[in-house]
């Protein structure tokens, strides 16, 4: 069994959708990034940036942080969503690092500075609606003579759909992205995408509300990495 440390955001879907695609039994731990749980010592000790998702396979004896590192994981452990031919399997890890190094910074930043920010900040809400949408029209032109970002559906496709699922609340539309909403209304359709985005969507959740959570997730700097780091010694 697979322990998988999740909360249900964009970057903890990208897993749940995986393991519901993949087939693989996986069990789930509640992290509440809103509460601090992500700062527990147990949790640090499987994910040092303290981000979830994370995953532990005990069968394995192996733990793993980092959503794109995860989904390498469980496409090799399941045999699924990533070929073995070299030059099809880099098409996907582009992509999948594409999502990792672009759309979901970009897209987070963005989110940050739409859903979180008390003061008016124009320029960074600018500067990162021009990126997001930006990526959507590189999304978009890379489908235009294809289904998915890099041949058969793979774990590419599921690293950016949860990145592109909230782009009403970031402010954009998928009106000028014609391929890109067939991408998109495609991937929606796959019940496991749909099971993958409902796990935990009822937990309750403040990590948008109480002051007290914004403070915990949106304070961080290196103080707060060596106190959590100085908890895991004791
Ligand atoms: N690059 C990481 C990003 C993970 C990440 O940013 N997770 C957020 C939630 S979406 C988190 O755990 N935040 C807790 C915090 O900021 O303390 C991945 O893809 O796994």
């Amino acid at each position: 069994m697979i322990d998988l440390y999740y909360w249900p955001t964009p970057n903890g879907h990208k897993i749940s959708i995986m393991f519901e695609e993949c087939g693989l039994p996986y069990n789930t731990i509640a992290v509440d990034i809103g509460k601090g749980d992500q700062f527990k010592p147990e949790f640090l000790k499987i994910s040092p940036n303290n981000r979830m998702p994370a995953i532990v396979d005990h069968e394995a004896q192996i733990s793993i942080f980092e959503g794109g590192a995860i989904l390498m994981y469980l496409a090799e452990k399941s045999g699924r969503l990533l070929p073995d031919e070299q030059a099809a399997r880099l098409e996907v890890l582009q992509w999948l690092f594409w999502q990792a190094g672009g759309l979901g910074p970009m897209a987070g930043q963005l989110s940050h500075f739409v859903n979180y920010t008390q003061e008016d900040v124009p320029y960074a809400l600018k500067r990162y609606a021009n990126e997001y949408d930006r990526l959507l029209a590189v999304m978009d032109v890379r489908l235009r003579d294809r289904d998915f970002l890099a041949g058969a559906y793979s774990i590419a496709d599921i690293a950016c759909f949860p990145w592109v699922r909230p782009y009403t609340r970031l402010g954009n539309d998928l009106d000028k992205f014609e391929n890109l909403r067939r991408w998109f209304d495609g991937l929606k359709q796959r019940p496991a995408v749909q099971a993958g985005i409902n796990l935990g969507k009822d937990w309750q959740r403040d990590e948008r509300s109480s002051e007290k959570a914004k403070s915990l997730l949106f304070d961080q700097d290196s103080k707060t990495v060596f106190d959590a780091a100085a908890g895991t010694e004791k």
